[in-house]
């Protein structure tokens, strides 16, 4: 790929140029790309009407530029290595040749089993090297897959199933997360109860666990592969048609269908994937991420494997058999790139220098940060103790929404700067607002932060509902994407991301919307009513407070949290789990009703010298009961 920036000049005038001409900055990357029909029309946008298009009228499959184009001059190398849960068990390593057989024999298999070109595919499976073929078997033959993150539950996997019509779910008999043995097919079953979309499951074989096989319904992903052969032409396919739906929290509701087109998301992904890790051929790059997030859709599979990449994929925990596992594969497989999130080194930081110090991290050159801010000190110690001060951190700013990374410094390009993104990178036009809308110019300043051009990788849609996409992301101020996060502009100009202005947390770099933490809890019986807030947790970022009012004060409070909590998990899963429960007979609100969760967060966070004024209140005095009541 021929669009790899190599100096602070190569990235100023890629930046200048992609600012004054667009259209051609992108049109010469893109032309890098296999497309069977070229664009007719590069760009076409409206924010305000939200209508977005790039490369319009271009033919491609996204596969054969992933698979295809590699396996012609190099089948033999690596392009997914893939680390089990059990360090005892072997490795697998698929060439460009063997993953490109394997994922057009799966694709055979999805067309058997009825999947048509548009068809929505629901995947629920363990970071096993089938996960990685099935999504690319979708890709293939033009299926839209959903991937569903393995910690989700029934509940939540119907939601999701149901609202984009999932025809076929492709999922495990089990999966192995540490020393832990997770039902997937189970989980599978109890959501398809109430799924009529759904006509076939696929299941792969993980921990051969006895489960439940429906007659008609229910097929071995082992059986089907030998019915049919390796030869599957890719799927001609539109540059705009929808590649995959990902579910995602935001302030209100139910989850979104974010929507991803086929020829932006892959220009994008790929460029940045080779600037932003500044990969060079042979690399070994690991992203720790879950392809069930944003990050293994991009950073995992499409990017990487589009610039013919050699990718990770790591079954297990950081943790098991202990605390040293990412260091111990960081070592075994000679890692020159590691991609993980704060949470996770704030986490290791606790272990103590017992589990990294006699291991050789001599292999690693770039260091990258995703998901949530990166406090300074595990900046300093990731940079110090892992990196040995040697290699770059890149701290990279983005969404599920944006389909890759918009603000990031480019190793040993970028100065970086403990805790800032830096600077956005070519193609992107950060801007920040005030609450009114007005931008606010000028270095030292901080504000809303929104983007005011398009770029390939955005969101196009929201499945099924366009008018809330629009809303969403495109109406809190005329003309621009708002992100929801926060930012602050430094006087070199460096951005920082100071965290999400909206209802949504970020719990251990997990988008979760605390309206559907509520209604979770609001399930549970007995609950009057609930209001969630996050508050700053050492480890996971921020942890999630809940404030609930019961109906009768006459429980055992231990006792009734803990069921709160497995309700909790039953409608979302474990990761949406309040830290802390607090029963109180009473919420802040205001005179028309609402709740105020401005005094609710202050409360949580212990921040109660700027409470601020509580006396326009309908009921100031329960604010002394919910301090008094905080542990
Ligand atoms: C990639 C991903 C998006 C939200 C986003 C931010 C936060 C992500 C950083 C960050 C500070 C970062 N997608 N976020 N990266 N905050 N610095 N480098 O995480 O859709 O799941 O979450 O995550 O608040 O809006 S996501």
């Amino acid at each position: 790929m021929n669009f790899q920036m190599k100096t602070w000049e190569d990235y100023q005038d890629a930046y200048q140029k992609s600012i004054e001409d667009p259209e051609n900055f992108w049109a010469e990357i893109a032309q890098e790309f296999k497309w069977i029909k070229p664009w007719k029309k590069l760009l076409e946008w409206d924010f305000n009407d939200l209508q977005v298009s790039w490369f319009k009228g271009g033919k491609l499959n996204i596969t054969e530029n992933c698979l295809d184009r590699h396996v012609e001059h190099k089948p033999e190398q690596p392009a997914i290595i893939w680390e089990p849960n059990d360090p005892n068990e072997d490795v697998q390593v698929l060439t460009y040749k063997v993953l490109h057989d394997r994922v057009c024999r799966f694709a055979n298999v999805l067309k058997m089993n009825g999947v048509e070109k548009g068809d929505r595919v629901c995947i629920y499976m363990p970071m096993i090297p089938e996960l990685a073929i099935a999504v690319l078997a979708c890709a293939r033959i033009g299926a839209i897959h959903s991937v569903v993150f393995g910690g989700f539950s029934a509940q939540s996997i119907s939601d999701r199933i149901n609202d984009s019509a999932c025809k076929v779910v492709i999922t495990t008999d089990g999966a192995h997360r540490g020393a832990k043995l997770i039902p997937m097919k189970d989980t599978v079953d109890d959501a398809l109860m109430n799924c009529p979309s759904v006509k076939k499951v696929i299941v792969s074989t993980r921990t051969r666990t006895p489960i439940s096989m429906i007659k008609g319904r229910d097929v071995w992903w082992e059986e089907e592969i030998k019915k049919v052969t390796n030869e599957c032409p890719p799927e001609v396919m539109d540059a705009e048609d929808p590649l995959f739906i990902l579910y995602t929290s935001g302030s209100t509701g139910k989850p979104k269908g974010v929507v991803h087109t086929i020829g932006g998301y892959m220009v994008y992904t790929a460029y940045t994937f080779l600037n932003v890790f500044q990969y060079h051929p042979g690399d070994i790059y690991f992203c720790t991420a879950d392809i069930g997030w944003i990050t293994g859709h991009s950073y995992i599979i499409y990017g990487p494997l589009a610039c013919g990449a050699t990718t990770m994929m790591f079954e297990g925990i950081p943790t098991y058999p202990d605390a040293g596992r990412f260091w111990d594969i960081i070592e075994k497989h000679r890692v020159n790139t590691f991609y993980t999130a704060p949470t996770a080194i704030r986490s290791l930081m606790g272990f103590g220098d017992e589990y990294y110090k006699d291991k050789d991290l001599s292999s690693l050159r770039i260091l990258g940060s995703v998901g949530e801010p990166i406090n300074e000190e595990a900046w300093h110690w990731y940079h110090q103790e892992i990196g040995k001060g040697n290699c770059p951190i890149t701290d990279t700013w983005w969404q599920t929404e944006t389909g890759g990374i918009m603000i990031a410094p480019l190793p040993n390009i970028t100065k970086t700067k403990p805790s800032f993104a830096t600077l956005p990178l070519p193609g992107i036009q950060p801007i920040l607002v005030d609450d009114q809308g007005n931008e606010i110019d000028g270095n030292g300043v901080n504000g809303n932060l929104c983007i005011k051009f398009p770029w390939p990788g955005m969101i196009r849609t929201t499945w099924g509902d366009h008018e809330r996409c629009k809303k969403t992301y495109f109406s809190a101020y005329k003309g621009l994407y708002f992100t929801g996060d926060g930012c602050q502009r430094d006087e070199d100009g460096f951005y920082r991301i100071t965290g999400r202005v909206d209802d949504v947390i970020n719990v251990s770099g997990h988008r979760i919307g605390t309206a559907e933490v509520e209604n979770a809890i609001n399930m549970h019986t007995g609950v009057v009513e609930s209001a969630v807030v996050g508050y700053p947790h050492d480890i996971k970022g921020q942890g999630i407070y809940a404030y609930v009012i019961l109906e009768k004060s006459d429980h055992d409070a231990e006792l009734t949290k803990r069921d709160i909590l497995m309700t909790v998990s039953r409608i979302i899963g474990p990761i949406a789990k309040p830290d802390e429960i607090q029963f109180v007979s009473g919420l802040p609100k205001t005179r028309s009703g609402k709740i105020m969760r401005r005094i609710l967060r202050k409360v949580a966070c212990n921040e109660l010298d700027t409470l601020g004024d509580t006396s326009t209140l309908l009921n100031p005095e329960i604010v002394d009961e919910l301090i008094a009541g905080k542990k």
